[in-house]
């Protein structure tokens, strides 16, 4: 059986502040249609595709930016975006900021089946940025303000005929995020990214926004044979400036697919699932090669501990 499915990267330029759910979900809808029109079988949104990237903005309550979150999903805004998706049998990830019953703020995506029921539901794990104000960077990102670490980890879902995972923005920059998927199998990862193009903690490294997105999840699919996609919200965001280059990678880490705008934009691959075998069976067959007696440091150590130095162990022979 050919196990070869049609991917969408659903680029989104940026999200005005007064911009309304409904107004946002016609954008959404728009992009499904076209994605349904390419004979997409999936369609990947960005992170935070609801709403504008509000954790720029400090509250000095936390509950002050609530009114960005969902409590449910879906709800009657989001509906048409379900409806429409089982009506062209065509699925999706959408990431959303999360407010849980229990009061628990997550940075969440989902990933939709063709039928339209949720398959898999991740919380970002790896949360960037600071969770107080910094008065002296020109915007904040106070994502470690809004949302919580997810303590859930990385899955990976049977869906599309393959076995899908999600991440969300910085997670992307961990190979850890990979390998956990990659350890389960993973033939596609779906990620949504907004990355602000200024750095405030080290501006030299602005220019190389877009080299390290690309490098990060290019790498992420090479090394343990997966499809990659990348999707960002990208473009000037009430006057902060996002990386766009949404890309689709191939278990190879070839872009195949990348956008040339910095707005809504919808990107396509004809994805054969069974290319990643090529390399999980070899170079990365992780059962035959991994060396788990040598990777301690890995899940038992946070920060890095130097060695001392002073009495260098033997030279291997
Ligand atoms: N949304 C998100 O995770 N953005 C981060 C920016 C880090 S700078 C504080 C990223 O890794 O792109």
């Amino acid at each position: 059986m050919s196990r070869v499915i049609t991917i969408g990267a659903a680029q989104l330029g940026p999200i005005a502040r007064r911009e309304s759910r409904p107004e946002v979900v016609e954008r959404l809808l728009a992009l499904l249609r076209q994605a349904a029109e390419a004979g997409c079988d999936l369609v990947a949104f960005p992170e935070l595709a609801l709403t504008t990237f509000f954790p720029r903005w400090y509250t000095p309550e936390i509950e002050g930016h609530d009114h960005y979150f969902e409590r449910e999903m879906p709800n009657p805004d989001v509906q048409p975006l379900f409806d429409e998706a089982r009506r062209l049998g065509v699925g999706f990830s959408l990431g959303y900021a999360e407010l849980t019953p229990d009061g628990h703020r997550y940075n969440t995506t989902i990933l939709v089946e063709r039928d339209g029921t949720i398959v898999g539901k991740y919380r970002k794990v790896h949360i960037p940025g600071h969770d107080e104000h910094e008065p002296w960077r020109p915007f904040q990102h106070l994502e470690r303000r809004y949302f919580e670490e997810s303590p859930e980890g990385f899955r990976v879902w049977r869906a599309f005929d393959g076995l899908v995972g999600l991440a969300t923005c910085n997670d992307r920059r961990w190979p850890e995020s990979y390998r956990e998927m990659g350890l389960q199998g993973v033939e596609v990862i779906l990620i949504g990214y907004n990355t602000p193009m200024f750095y405030a903690p080290d501006p030299g490294q602005n220019a190389l926004q877009g080299f390290h997105n690309h490098l990060v999840m290019q790498a992420g699919a090479y090394q343990n044979g997966t499809w990659v996609v990348g999707v960002a919200k990208g473009g000037i965001e009430e006057g902060v400036e996002s990386l766009a280059q949404s890309a689709i990678i191939a278990p190879s880490g070839q872009i195949v697919a990348q956008a040339v705008t910095t707005g809504d934009e919808l990107i396509t691959a004809r994805a054969d699932l069974d290319w990643c075998d090529h390399y999980k069976t070899t170079l990365f067959n992780f059962e035959r090669y991994r060396r788990l007696d040598q990777y301690q440091r890995i899940a038992t150590q946070k920060g890095v501990i130097i060695p001392e130095g002073r009495e260098p162990g033997p030279e291997p022979a």
